[in-house]
């Protein structure tokens, strides 16, 4: 856990290349046990709400030292807004739900119809179903594969619990944010290309 970081958006820090990512869901889906397993290697039972807290990551990845900044919101339900001051600058999403509560997989849709009025759709997001070491499940894994087809975002399971699939999440995560940024600074993105430097 760490203080809140500056707004990104890809920028560089020290030789470093700063990535920032924000995890959404409802609440209790486990969004804060998923970034401390990955970040700290460590799961409470104990349920903390959060109202919003940043944390860092540093890591080696495809030969680039990268500064993780990630920014765990509070849980959002059908009338919540989104904390758009911390969404607006990030390189990507994840957007979480726990395969034992049908509700907060549906209201995945409500998250994300915000999100792309805010946001557009063009950043990458990864749709996790945490949870899966309990055995009393509602959400079948087809149902997430389904929607995030439909959606064009990837999709991962995990236990932040058990540890099971989280840092494959922050590597798919990752990966898809340095495959969008090649493509749009080689000129096949959304601004034509202007062979800017790699940051
Ligand atoms: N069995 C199991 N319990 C989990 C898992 N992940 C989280 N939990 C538990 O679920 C509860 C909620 O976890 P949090 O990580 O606080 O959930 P959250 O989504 O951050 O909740 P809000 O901050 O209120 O939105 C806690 O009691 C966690 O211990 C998991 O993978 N398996
Ligand atoms: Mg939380």
């Amino acid at each position: 856990m760490s203080s809140k970081g500056s707004a990104g958006g890809g920028g560089r820090s020290g030789g470093r290349r700063q990535r920032n990512i924000a995890v959404l869901g409802y609440w209790n889906v486990g969004k804060t046990s998923v970034v401390q397993r990955y970040v700290n290697d460590a799961f409470t039972p104990k349920y903390f709400p959060t109202i919003e807290q940043t944390y860092h990551k540093e890591l080696a990845f495809q030969n680039m030292d990268i500064d993780l900044v990630i920014t765990d919101t509070a849980g959002q339900e059908e009338y919540s807004l989104l904390p758009m001051h911390a969404l607006q600058s990030c390189d990507g999403y994840l957007l979480v739900y726990a395969v034992n509560d049908s509700n907060s997989f549906e209201g995945l849709k409500n998250i994300y119809k915000k999100l792309q009025e805010n946001i557009g759709s063009t950043r990458p997001i990864v749709i996790v179903g945490n949870k899966v070491d309990l055995n009393n499940r509602q959400v079948p894994k087809e149902k997430g594969q389904e929607l995030a087809k439909r959606w064009e975002m990837l999709f991962a399971e995990c236990s932040a619990c058990s540890g099971e699939g989280v840092d494959e999440i922050f590597t798919d995560i990752l990966a898809k944010i340095e495959q969008e940024r090649r493509l749009v600074y080689s000129g096949g993105g959304k601004n034509g290309g202007k062979n800017c430097a790699l940051m």
